[in-house]
């Protein structure tokens, strides 16, 4: 369904109202300040363009002053970049047209994070929060001419450890990462992207700039911010409303009719309205009379001012959007109920009153620098994630909320968003600022976000109430009343609250993994919050085979688990020099974040295959690469074919598993990290009746290969003279993606289709593709 903000019909109906003789369209002027502007470091040795959106990082490396961050050991070499302060400087000049408008605002999407903002000279606000969109009102600030907007920016390392020595009553653990992370500490104590610190498979880079959009926007009388609307279904009823609100600016008190009307469904409803002055938030519902067909509709929406003599006429659509914000109609539950059977209750969700078993991934931000998610990163990861049969991801707490675009794709691809608040594996202040602050940013991203059908939950946070039910952080038992006291009022009394109040269209949970209802019982922190009789769990081993289910948990919803890898030599290749080259050099353990980690990777391997053992040393690390490959394969296989099982067992009082999200999607950089997008599985499948290592008979296969030119992509077709498990296939650094590129070639011949993201040839293809399989490693 479409939900269409527009004008169309604007002037019958003002004529029919029959009072005025003039009318005006009134129209906001947006002025946009995006583009290059000056960038200086705090003692002004450095002096560079930078480009808004976008962050120092970047604008460094565009420059020429640094080269890729990602390359080698620059994680820590750059790490004076986000221990200095910086400035970003732009000019521009005031129209005529703008100048007379009642009211400007000077509007930044995001700032990150700390940022001091002057205009000619003189303080217009302070922002410490790169998840809330900030405006300031600044017409009287403005001059004829040349004007100069500046905005400072604080190291987000110094800023988060000064809040943390202000923060003398009791510690907010964890004061630091691993030291395997190579990170910065007391990230808890900065709203700003949690891994932008380090996390287990990232860099710490923590960023600073503008990293989104910069602009004036100047109006008369009012101005629409923002419009949401969810659709509601009433079963007593059979009827669904659509509730809309709009955010409104306005200069003055205003009177006046709003029309909103979906002519395709033959509802209209006309309100009277009143805006005071500065921002207010107003609801409306117009139920829908009709039997819903799945066909876009138009909302027409239509606010008129009284003035004397005179009709104003808004034409409503929010700055950020050139396209008509759209609706569908959905309905989305979580059912938490007994179990025939089971002990526990359910957790699964019901969309539009049918069960459905969420297969999916978790996702995290797709690179340190915001600004160089490309819509292309976003569309092709997204569609990636379709073409592997998930229907579901889930928004991990310690990234950020994603772009607009990212819900966009979603909704229309129909992949199911699980939105969490952005906090993670860690305690949280609660003094005054930070939970208003916090506030502000649950509001203004549930107001963005909500429209967008794809989100099906939202969630607290990510692993805190483990963390604390689990004891991470060895707080004493005679303090831990204190933080439950605090864990309760930043996620039930304040995000909670805040979230059920803004939007009754989707479920709420705390936190993941919980044990939803029964946390709730047991005051929100759970004595097990890993219990799979009760919600959703995470879990890792790295040490049991993995081969073997019967160490899984048979949860009702698995929302994390997972296995690492290293990625292919490609991936590494360009940010890596020859030394590097080897399973134990000090790169390879440099960019591994998770203790033992790459440790853990070669004992799960040896469990199942014989691990490589060429003598040219290239040949044995890529061999080790892709063993460890195949290893996380199979290894994700197995656990999520077991929850797939799952979903019709319940076995010694446990099952009925309704969701496998593995961990993780996407990564942030070329590093060993859980990350895989594994291919189309079923109908057909496989079972190995002993491990790779024991098979007798193994040959090692003859592979030629034959690539062709086809209308849209390429085919490979590979011919092999005996059976060959594993086959992996890389085409070192042309960019695209396999329809399959890792499978058992059980027949002589198989093609698959490559599709290239620019241009190439059969040739060039021929010459960079490389095929592996198992009797190759040994
Ligand atoms: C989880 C996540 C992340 C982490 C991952 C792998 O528990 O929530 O914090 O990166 O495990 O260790």
């Amino acid at each position: 369904m479409l939900l269409h903000v527009r004008l169309s019909g604007w002037a019958c109906w003002c004529l029919f109202s029959g009072v005025f003789s003039v009318f005006s369209l009134q129209q906001r002027l947006t002025v946009n300040l995006n583009g290059k502007w000056r960038l200086s470091n705090s003692n002004g040795s450095l002096l560079l363009p930078a480009q808004v959106p976008g962050c120092v990082h970047s604008a460094l490396q565009q420059q020429g002053y640094i080269t890729d961050p990602y390359f080698r050991f620059n994680d820590v070499s750059y790490r004076w970049i986000a221990l200095d302060n910086w400035t970003y400087t732009t000019t521009f000049t005031l129209s005529a047209e703008l100048s007379v408008k009642q009211k400007v605002l000077l509007v930044f999407d995001g700032v990150d994070t700390v940022g001091s903002v002057s205009l000619n000279g003189i303080a217009v606000g302070k922002t410490n929060n790169m998840f809330c969109r900030h405006d300031f009102s600044v017409k009287d600030l403005l001059k004829d001419g040349e004007n100069v907007l500046q905005v400072g920016l604080l190291s987000p390392i110094l800023y988060a450890s000064e809040q943390r020595k202000a923060h003398t009553s009791y510690v907010v653990p964890p004061e630091c990462p691993p030291g395997v992370q190579k990170g910065e500490c007391h990230v808890n104590f900065i709203r700003k992207e949690q891994s932008s610190f380090s996390w287990d498979w990232g860099p710490s880079f923590p960023t600073m700039g503008l990293w989104k959009g910069v602009r004036l926007e100047a109006f008369d009388i009012l101005q629409l911010v923002q419009v949401s609307s969810v659709p509601l279904y009433n079963d007593a009823f059979s009827q669904w409303r659509v509730q809309i609100e709009l955010l409104i600016d306005a200069v003055q008190t205003a009177r006046g009719q709003l029309t909103l009307s979906i002519p395709e469904l033959d509802s209209e409803q006309t309100f009277q309205t009143h805006f005071n002055p500065g921002k207010t938030k107003s609801n409306f519902t117009i139920l829908i009379n009709t039997v819903l067909e799945m066909t876009p509709v138009s909302l027409l929406c239509v606010i008129s001012i009284t003035r004397p003599r005179s009709c104003f006429i808004f034409f409503l659509h929010s700055g950020q959007s050139e396209y008509p914000p759209q609706v569908y109609f959905r309905t989305v539950e979580l059912i938490q109920e007994p179990v025939v059977g089971s002990p526990g209750l359910s957790f699964y969700f019901r969309i539009n009153g049918k069960p459905i078993f969420l297969k999916g991934s978790n996702w995290i931000p797709v690179h340190s620098f915001q600004d160089q998610v490309t819509p292309d990163v976003l569309k092709n990861l997204l569609q990636s994630a379709v073409d592997a049969n998930m229907n579901a991801l889930r928004v991990w707490g310690g990234g950020v909320y994603e772009q607009d675009l990212f819900y966009e794709i979603c909704d229309e691809l129909g992949i199911m968003v699980w939105q969490d608040f952005m906090f993670a594996c860690a305690m949280y202040p609660t003094e005054t600022d930070f939970i208003q602050t916090v506030r502000e940013e649950v509001v203004q991203q549930v107001q963005r976000l909500k429209s967008h059908p794809s989100i099906i939950i939202w969630s607290g946070n990510n692993e805190n109430e483990a963390a604390l039910a689990t004891d991470w952080f060895d707080i004493p038992a005679s303090q831990r009343p204190k933080y439950i006291r605090d864990y309760v009022m930043l996620y039930v009394d304040n995000i909670k609250k805040l979230v059920q109040e803004e939007d009754q269209s989707r479920p709420f949970l705390v936190s993941s993994p919980t044990n939803g209802a029964e946390s709730e019982q047991e005051g929100w922190v759970a004595e097990n919050p890993y219990d799979p009789h009760y919600g959703d769990v995470h879990f890792y081993s790295y040490i049991l085979d993995c081969w073997d289910w019967r160490t899984f948990p048979r949860t009702r919803f698995a929302s994390e688990y997972g296995f690492q890898s290293w990625p292919s030599f490609s991936t590494l290749q360009p940010v890596s020099i020859k030394e590097d080259w080897s399973y134990g050099s000090n790169f390879t353990s440099h960019r591994q974040h998770h203790e033992d980690g790459n440790q853990q990777m070669i004992l799960q391997t040896a469990l199942h295959f014989h691990l490589p053992n060429a003598t040219d040393p290239l040949k044995r690390f890529t061999d080790t690469l892709y063993i460890t490959q195949v290893m996380q394969a199979q290894c994700v296989k197995t656990q999520t074919e077991f929850y797939r099982r799952s979903r019709s067992e319940i076995i010694e009082g446990k099952g009925h598993t309704m969701g496998a999200l593995y961990w993780q999607l996407n990564d942030i950089w070329q590093a060993p990290s859980w990350s895989s997008i594994g291919d189309q599985q079923g109908p057909t499948n496989y079972h190995f009746l002993c491990s790779p290592k024991d098979a007798q008979g193994l040959r090692r296969p003859n592979i030629t290969v034959k690539v062709e030119e086809k209308k849209t992509c390429f085919s490979v077709t590979l011919h092999s003279d005996s059976v060959a498990p594993f086959v992996w296939l890389d085409v070192g650094n042309i960019p695209g993606r396999f329809s399959s590129n890792g499978f058992l070639m059980v027949s002589r011949n198989r093609t698959v289709d490559f599709n290239a993201w620019r241009p190439t040839s059969v040739a060039e293809l021929t010459a960079s593709l490389t095929i592996t399989s198992l009797r190759d490693i040994y």
